[in-house]
Order: C-alpha cells, then sequence, then structure tokens
C-alpha cells in the first residue's frame, strides 16, 4: 500500500481539497460529463436508461467522497468495529434512497427536469437489487441505513450474488420462476476492488506435526479460489457518514491451477475455473427451508473466510495485541447462516497465529454475538458430518475440540444428565450424524437475542430452554424495526409532507418518537380530510400499477386489503383467500337490492413469492388466482368485491404497496412468526392491521392500542391444546358451517383445478391442520366484520389511521440499532464532521 506520490509534497491534496459542488449547473454537467465520458454516449442523445446510469454515476462520485471521508476518519480515531454478517441483503433500489439521505433529491429533480427529464421516471430504470429472500436480507439493509445514519463505525459483509431471488412470472395462475440476472446493465453503484482478494480454500488434509515441543496443526486445502471484495456505501440520514456494505465475489485463482494447464488439460483446467466463478452466482430462494447442499456451505464459508481475513487485516494494520480483539471488534451472526465464523476464526487464532485454544476462545466468545429469526424446526441448520468434513476437514476437527469442552462442563455440572448432553451438544447423532448450527452459534457468542419480545421469550422456554437454564443472562431481546427513510420519506412523500407540516420540520425522519407529541391532530377534520387525501393518491399510484400488471379496474372507493410476504402455510395466506370465498358466497346470498349496505366494497391483494420447491405455496398462489377469475368475472358482483395476485412481490414494489393499503393483513399462527417487519411498515404508513398476537404484532398493539387493531384468534398459550384436539377428531367436526361451506364450494369445482385445490385443502382436513387454521377460522370472519363496520365510517378510520402512524415510533431500526450498539456491541458512535457545515460552496 505505498502512495504513488509523497503526500507531503502536498500536490495531491491541493487537487483533492474541494468536494463536488451541488448547484444545478455542477449538478448537469456533472450527469453530463458522465452521458459522454462514462458511457460514451454523446450529450445530444441519449435514452432514460443512459440518463438513469449518468445519474447515479453522479450520485456515486458524491457517495464516494462521504464513503472515503468516514472510513479514513474512523481508522485515525481507532474506533471498534461492528461487523454484520448476512448471507442476504434485500437492498432494494439504490438512486433514490441516496438522494434522500444526502438531502439531494429536491436539487437533482430540479436540475433533471430544466433538462427535459422526470427524475421520478428516472428512478425507474433500476433495477430492483434483490440479494435476500424476505424479511431477515430486508433487515439487514434497514439495520446498514440505520447504522450509518447513527454514526455507527460498521461494515457489512455479504455475497454479490450474479443471480438474486427469482423474478416470479403467473402463467395460468401457476408461479413460474425466471432467474434475475440483476447485473446484465451493469451497477453503477458499487465499487470493484481488483486489489481486495483473499485466498478461500476447501477439502484438503489436516496434518499435525510437533514442533518447540507443540502440536501444530495445519490445513492444506485442494481447491483454492479468491474472494474479491465489491464495495456499496450506504449513507447515513443528516450525517456525512456514509458506510460500507462488502460484497464478496467468488473468482478462480490464478495461482493455483498451473499444474493442470502445465499437465496440457486444458479444458479440464477452464471447468474448474469456472466452478470457481459458480459459488457466488445464485441466492438460494428458500425463506425459511434448510436445504443442505454442498454448494450452500461453500457460499457460506466463502462469505465467512473473506470476512475474517479482511477483518484481521484491518486490525493487524493498527498493531494491536491479540488479547485487545474483542475491544475492538464486534461480530454480529445474522441467524446461523454465517456461524462457521465462529470457527473459522478459531482455526486462524491457533493454527496460524499461534494462540492456546483457551486465549483463542475468550477472544471469539466475547466478540461474537448470534440473532435467531424462526423458531420452525424445518429452518434450522444441521450440516452432515460426512459434506461438513470433507469440505472443511480442520473446521469440523475444531468443532468437535469445542464441543468437547463444553459437554465437559456440563456434566459436571449436571452428572449423569443425559438427556441434557444430547440437548445441549453441538453434534446430533443417528444414523446421519449432523452438526446442529445454533447449537454453535449460542455456545460461541456472548449474546443471543430473537427478534420480538414473544419471539425471544419462546427461544428462552422452547427451543433454547437448556441453553437459557445454563447461561440465562446471554439470551436478550431485540425487537426488530425498519426504516422510516426508506418506508415513509420514499416511499410515501405525501404522507412525509403532511408529517413535515405537522412538527414543522423533517426531525421525524430521524426521531420518529416526536411524532407521539402530536396525537391530538387525530381528532382535527382538517388533518384527516388531507390524511384522506394522501391516502386517495397512494391508492391511485397503485390502481395504475395494478391495471396495467394484471389487467383489473379497482374501484378506488373500495377498502385496500392487502397481505404481501412471502407465501407460507404458518404465514396462512389460505385463511385469507377461504375468507374471500365466504364473502363471496355471503354476498351471492344476499338480495342485490341489500348488498351495498351490507358490505363494504373490498380490493383484496395477495403477493409473495413461493420457495421453487414449496408446493403447497405453490397452490395456494394457484388458489388466489382461481378465485380471482372467477369473482373478478362475476357480473353480479361488480366492484363489491375484487381479488387480485400482486406478481413478484418485491421491494420496489412494496414501495408502491404498503402506502396505498388501508388493511395489512399479518394472520400467523400464534408463536409462529418470529417478528415480521412489514407490518410495522404498513402501521408507520397509516394502515390498520388484521392480525393475531404473534411476532411483534404483539408489541405493535401495545404501542397503538388494541382498540386501533383488529386483534383475533389463538394466543400462543392455547395452540398446542388446538392443535391436539384436531388430531384426535375429524376435521368434520372441527371444521364451523362457514369454512365447511367454503370448502365444498372449492371441492365441488366451482373454481376448477379441482386437482391442485383439493390436494390444498387436503392440508387442513386430512393432515391435522397444524397450523390451526379451522380453529381461528371464526374469529378471524368476527374481525373481518368489525373491519367492515369501522371502514363505514371514515373519520373514525381515519383517526385510528393517524394514531397508527404517530405511534409506530418504537418500530424505527433506529431505535433497533441503538439497543444493538449499547447492549450487545458495546459500540460509540462516530460522527465525521461535515464538510457542507465548514464549507461555503456546499
Ligand atoms: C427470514 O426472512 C426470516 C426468518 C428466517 O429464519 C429466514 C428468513 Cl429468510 C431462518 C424472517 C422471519 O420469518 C420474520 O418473522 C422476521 O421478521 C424476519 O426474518 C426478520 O427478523
Amino acid at each position: 500500500n505505498t502512495p504513488v506520490a509523497n503526500q507531503s509534497t502536498n500536490k495531491i491534496w491541493k487537487l483533492m481539497e474541494k468536494y463536488l459542488p451541488n448547484t444545478k449547473e455542477a449538478i448537469q454537467s456533472s450527469v453530463v460529463n458522465h452521458v459522454e465520458y462514462t458511457l460514451a454516449k454523446t450529450r445530444f442523445d441519449f435514452t432514460l436508461l443512459h440518463c438513469y446510469q449518468a445519474v447515479s454515476h453522479s450520485v456515486r462520485d458524491r457517495l464516494i467522497e462521504a464513503f472515503n471521508d468516514t472510513y479514513q476518519y474512523f481508522n485515525n480515531k481507532d474506533v471498534k468495529y461492528v461487523y454484520y454478517l448476512s448471507l442476504e441483503y434485500l437492498i432494494g433500489r439504490c438512486l433514490q434512497n441516496a438522494l434522500v439521505n444526502l438531502e439531494l433529491e429536491s436539487q437533482y429533480k430540479e436540475a433533471m427536469l430544466d433538462m427535459g427529464y422526470n427524475l421520478e421516471s428516472v428512478y425507474e430504470q433500476e433495477v430492483d437489487p434483490a440479494l435476500g429472500n424476505g424479511g431477515l436480507g430486508r433487515l439487514a439493509a434497514c439495520f446498514l441505513d440505520s447504522m450509518a445514519t447513527l454514526n455507527y463505525p460498521a461494515w457489512g459483509y455479504g455475497l454479490r450474488y450474479s443471480y438474486g431471488i427469482f423474478r416470479q412470472q403467473i402463467k395460468d395462475g401457476y408461479q413460474v420462476e425466471v432467474p434475475d440476472y440483476w447485473l446484465d446493465r451493469g451497477n453503477p453503484w458499487e465499487i470493484e476492488r481488483l486489489d481486495v482478494n483473499f485466498q478461500i480454500k476447501f477439502y484438503g488434509a489436516v496434518t499435525k506435526k510437533v514442533q518447540d515441543g507443540k502440536e501444530r496443526t495445519t490445513w492444506e486445502g485442494s481447491e483454492i479460489i479468491v474472494a474479491r471484495a465489491y464495495d456499496n456505501p450506504a449513507p447515513g440520514y443528516n450525517t456525512f457518514n456514509t458506510i460500507n456494505l462488502r460484497l464478496w465475489r467468488s473468482l478462480p485463482s490464478s495461482e493455483f491451477d498451473f499444474k493442470s494447464f502445465n499437465q496440457g488439460d486444458y479444458f479440464k483446467a477452464l471447468e474448474s475455473r469456472q466452478r470457481a466463478e459458480f459459488i457466488t452466482s445464485v441466492l438460494y430462494p428458500n425463506d425459511s427451508t434448510y436445504a443442505g447442499k454442498e454448494l450452500r456451505l461453500k457460499q457460506q464459508y466463502l462469505l465467512v473466510s473473506a470476512t475474517i481475513q479482511d477483518a484481521i487485516r484491518r486490525f493487524k494494520k493498527k498493531r494491536k495485541e491479540w488479547k485487545e480483539w474483542p475491544k475492538y471488534n464486534a461480530l454480529q451472526l445474522n441467524d446461523t447462516h454465517p456461524a462457521l465464523a465462529i470457527v473459522e476464526l478459531m482455526r486462524i487464532l491457533i493454527d496460524i497465529e499461534g494462540l492456546e485454544y483457551e486465549d483463542a476462545w475468550e477472544l471469539v466468545y466475547n466478540s461474537f454475538a448470534y440473532t435467531n429469526h424462526t423458531i420452525l424446526p424445518e429452518a434450522l441448520e444441521k450440516w452432515g458430518v460426512e459434506l461438513l468434513g470433507n469440505l472443511l476437514p480442520r473446521h469440523l476437527e475444531i468443532i468437535y475440540n469445542i464441543n468437547h469442552i463444553f459437554l465437559e462442563k456440563i456434566s459436571r455440572k449436571y452428572p449423569n444428565d443425559w438427556r441434557k448432553l444430547s440437548t445441549l451438544s453441538l453434534v446430533e447423532e443417528g444414523t446421519h450424524k449432523t452438526i446442529r448450527m445454533a447449537n454453535l452459534s449460542i455456545v460461541g457468542s456472548h449474546a443471543v437475542n430473537g427478534v420480538a419480545a414473544l419471539h425471544s421469550q419462546l427461544l428462552t422456554t422452547t427451543l433454547f430452554k437448556d441453553f437459557y437454564e445454563l447461561r440465562p443472562t446471554k439470551f436478550q431481546n431485540k425487537t426488530n424495526g425498519v426504516t422510516p427513510r426508506r418506508w415513509i420519506r420514499c416511499a410515501n412523500p405525501g404522507l412525509s409532507a403532511l408529517l413535515n407540516d405537522v412538527v414543522g420540520s423533517d426531525d421525524w425522519v430521524i426521531d420518529m418518537d416526536i411524532l407521539k407529541n402530536f396525537q391530538k391532530i387525530a381528532d382535527d377534520p382538517a388533518i384527516q380530510n388531507r390524511w384522506m387525501q394522501v391516502k386517495r393518491q397512494n391508492k391511485e399510484k397503485l390502481y395504475w400499477w395494478v391495471k396495467e400488471r394484471c389487467g383489473v379496474d379497482l374501484n378506488l372507493d373500495s377498502l385496500f386489503d392487502i397481505q404481501v410476504k412471502r407465501i407460507h402455510e404458518y404465514k396462512r395466506q389460505l385463511m385469507n383467500i377461504l375468507y374471500v370465498i365466504r364473502r363471496y358466497l355471503d354476498i351471492k346470498k344476499t338480495p342485490a337490492e341489500e348488498r351495498r349496505k351490507l358490505f363494504v366494497p373490498r380490493s383484496i391483494m395477495f403477493g409473495g413469492k413461493a420457495a421453487p420447491g414449496y408446493i403447497t405455496a405453490k397452490r395456494i398462489i394457484r388458489l388466489v388466482n382461481a378465485v380471482s377469475q372467477k369473482v373478478n368475472n362475476d357480473q353480479e358482483i361488480g366492484d363489491l368485491l375484487k381479488v387480485v395476485f400482486l406478481p413478484n412481490y418485491n421491494v420496489s414494489n412494496a414501495q408502491v404497496i404498503i402506502p396505498a393499503s388501508e388493511l395489512s393483513q399479518h394472520i400467523s399462527t400464534a408463536g409462529l412468526e418470529a417478528s415480521g417487519t412489514s407490518n410495522m411498515k404498513f402501521v408507520m404508513n397509516g394502515c390498520l392491521i388484521i392480525g393475531t398476537m404473534d411476532g411483534a404484532n404483539v408489541e405493535i398493539a401495545e404501542e397503538v392500542g388494541e382498540e386501533n387493531m383488529f386483534i383475533f384468534g389463538a394466543r400462543v398459550e392455547q395452540v398446542e391444546e388446538l392443535r391436539n384436539k384436531m388430531r384426535n377428531s375429524n376435521y368434520r367436526d372441527y371444521f364451523g358451517p362457514r369454512l365447511t361451506e367454503v370448502c365444498d364450494a372449492i371441492s365441488n369445482d366451482l373454481f376448477g383445478y379441482k386437482y391442485d385445490l383439493d390436494a390444498l385443502l387436503d392440508t387442513i382436513r386430512n393432515k391435522n391442520d397444524y397450523y390451526i387454521l379451522a380453529a381461528d377460522f371464526e374469529s378471524y370472519c368476527e374481525a373481518q366484520q368489525r373491519v367492515d363496520n369501522l371502514y363505514k365510517n371514515k373519520s373514525e378510520w381515519t383517526k385510528k389511521s393517524i394514531l397508527n402512524t404517530l405511534r409506530s415510533g418504537k418500530f424505527s431500526s433506529d431505535r433497533t440499532i441503538r439497543q444493538y450498539a449499547e447492549e450487545i456491541w458495546d459500540l460509540e458512535p462516530c460522527e465525521i464532521p461535515n464538510p457542507s457545515k465548514s464549507e461555503q460552496e456546499r
């Protein structure tokens, strides 16, 4: 890292001392320069896409200034860093977010308008980077925004997949997956670091030899590849701090396959190079089932190994002593996916740095922390020892060491308690012996947290009960949050302007709690009117979106009722659509002249992807589309009821859908949704929730008041008993008459697709209805009736909508990140001086 020029000559510094100006002319010339010199297009003839690319490069230049300054400042101050390790980042589009956070949106809007471009249609040119499945990946992205905004010295680390989550098309009512090659038009937001490469080893053998009376272990990998860094700046709001999301891409290593080349097998050598590139090709599209594929394990290890090497390199530059590691580094595991980081750091400390086992453990334990995101057993990662031992032989050995020492402690504490030993063990014995990654993560971390109060409580009483009894203080709760920058300020400009007027400033964007001080406006008719107008405009935007993509004409006066999330039996989209059928049958039974009196017009929308191998989830999509076809084309029904499946739900679509919704559904079986985060986005955008007492809904009810939500269904303590009842009886005995009639309609082929739909109904009729849909159905219908009643009173509805927004402050990810920083990471903010405050020309 030798600088080319001698910096003390001041020559370079003189050239660099000015930041880019942000006048209209400066912005325009920067955009036009990028058209000409970056895109090599003529400045007199360029398309909207080129315009997007040039604008993005112009914004990128400004991001880079802040980004470089930030890390240089952190480095000078020698601060503690947090490393956030995640296999997923569902970042969504960057342009508007960057402009908003740099507080340059209005300047760019004006500059572009002056050149004949509408900035909003420029935004639409951007692909939606979707390197995540759902809540877990989106949470990581919200956290980056909050860590930057709160000036925490942080790094996000992940993988630069060439293919994000598949794009969902609907063909004949079925989901079809299309590969998402999101990089095909380049990616102006990333900075390729040609000089940041780390070697990653796989397979091979472990050897031991005695050196100076000490046993030394070495692992010689037999496949060696390279991880290259791609940096993605994440700007904070109301601060110059801009942090880095560093994503690794796998590449072949040029040093290590000379042998095959020399042996003359040219094509074989090329094949092995392509295999290396393949590792970071595709994101696994399962949101809550563990697949156990070797390629996935390679992805996980690549992330872990490259990140740990990078962190160690940074640490060593400051020549600190190893014992200071936890004082300067916190590592957060986003679920168990990067759990091998614990083992990788142990390996490097012991085998390469020569530390004693106990000393290495101390450093690892005090720097790592683990977040659990689900209690669904099918999601828990358990790697077969054969697979793991073959790919990473030394890591398996270290895991056995950790387990050995851990279990010795346990058997001293609980002599002869075989049950405890077998549940706590990192190794699950049996014909197929596996490593329990959750147990490894708990044992190797000083803090373990769930993502909502109820979920964290369930962890300590069920899934991790024995670990909790061993070390109760290790277990914490960190209720999830979402960033108000993207989810209100960017997605809902109308509401943002209204809130600015109410508050008298835009301070709410970084301090959502101040909204609580303005609750009296909820009763003000003038505010209520404006509030309704904003919602109406957002509904209009969604109206056009739906018209274009689904060909359905929605009634703008109808209640927009929305359930968007990954499709899963536990989230019970099935219950929602069965209720839609219930409503349809009820309308049909009612004499035409009474229908409008009894039923509020509704537009019920569904959106979400099914994991490609999850057949029941795919059948739920098929049912929604079958019902949609029937209901929407029924002349008798007209605009009283419309049903729409919104294709390809993703972050940018969510930014249109959420602000337009009036009612949103969060209706999981109690105990199964760890938190949910879209519930928070909906509440912030003045949407009422119909939901169960599950995940973060419980805390939302606490904040906004149960009277401002539609809560129904079994509580978590009742679920097991209800399940037992159903296990011992026929569905005809536990289905109420309303549900029976609905299912009979489907079976009698009212909607067609009998084969798929009967198989779907089987899950609740003959397969014990694990998610207790039948048990909750009556209570759900009753809550839906309350929805209709309230919607008839526009003023009351609007009042509750306003209160939802004003009381949603707790669910800002700023609150969440502050708690992580203070209660787990022991991290101080470090704000860099803002040049705009010292330099006149900015
Ligand atoms: C995921 O999105 C979630 C949990 C997972 O468990 C995996 C994925 Cl991809 C391994 C979700 C939870 O289902 C949701 O309740 C929670 O709000 C979200 O993570 C963020 O914590």
